[in-house]
């Protein structure tokens, strides 16, 4: 897959498309990121890409003569490619929309700067909107590394033997249960018994129950969009006789 990033710093992306399972996916062909300066397509000795807003105010916005070049030329390379705008106006995106974009074929990401872009690009060049979170940033580019980021992880063979693990349906709703490594004893704390102990069905077991411990401490809103599985609900069942044995005493 193709990520396409179309923006006025296209150097923000080097070092991300060249480190850790990122620069991995790349090296081994299995993602390619293709940086378009949108300054390539400005026009006069200056290539500007900003203009002042029609009706005053404040701040500059993204020239739509440029931006629209380089939308089209990044088309023309990808034709099967849906072009993606990154804003905090976007519809959110989430684990879930990182599965589906795996999916396509290319992803042309359009990164805006300053006050934004002419609103006649996003009603004709624009396939979808998306932002990271409810705050602001002075460009897309971030929030397209983010993205191509979280992606990337589904690309089969991205992440190594981890992959099967990524797709089943609570992916996203749960958090991780604790991890230990070596040492056995780090400044006087103890790695639980059970991970020494080579059993590997009541590794699981605890692992299960310290990744439902972490959701339901750290993060009881994922619980309640998804409710518990036959599973889970012996676990609350065993930790609830505890909690009476507490109360009774
Ligand atoms: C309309 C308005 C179009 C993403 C602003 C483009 C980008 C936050 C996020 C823009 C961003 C996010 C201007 C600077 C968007 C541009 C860019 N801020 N939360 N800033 O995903």
């Amino acid at each position: 897959m193709d990520f396409c990033v179309l923006t006025i710093f296209p150097e923000m992306l080097e070092t991300f498309a060249a480190s850790g399972i990122i620069g991995r996916a790349v090296e081994s062909g299995r993602i390619s990121i293709t940086p378009v300066n949108i300054r390539d397509y400005a026009q006069g000795r200056h290539k500007v890409t900003d203009d002042r807003p029609y009706g005053g105010g404040s701040g500059m916005i993204m020239k739509p003569e440029p931006l629209a070049a380089a939308i089209r030329e990044a088309k023309k390379r990808r034709p099967n490619a849906s072009t993606v705008l990154l804003s905090p106006q976007g519809r959110r995106f989430d684990q879930h929309t990182a599965w589906q974009y795996a999916e396509c074929e290319d992803l042309i990401f359009v990164c805006g700067r300053y006050e934004g872009i002419d609103e006649r690009i996003c009603e004709t060049l624009i396939d979808d909107e998306v932002s990271i979170g409810d705050y602001v940033l002075t460009g897309g580019e971030l929030a397209a590394m983010v993205i191509i980021d979280a992606v990337t992880r589904y690309i089969p063979g991205a992440l190594g033997a981890k992959d099967a693990a990524e797709f089943d349906s609570f992916s996203g709703s749960r958090l991780e249960h604790a991890h230990y490594t070596r040492p056995r004893d780090f400044e006087g704390m103890e790695v639980p018994e059970v991970l020494l102990s080579g059993n590997h069905r009541e590794i699981e077991n605890w692992r299960s129950e310290s990744a439902l411990m972490h959701t339901l401490l750290k993060r009881p809103d994922l619980l309640e969009k998804t409710g518990l599985t036959d599973r889970e609900k012996q676990i609350v069942k065993k930790w609830c006789r505890y909690l009476e044995s507490l109360v009774w005493e």
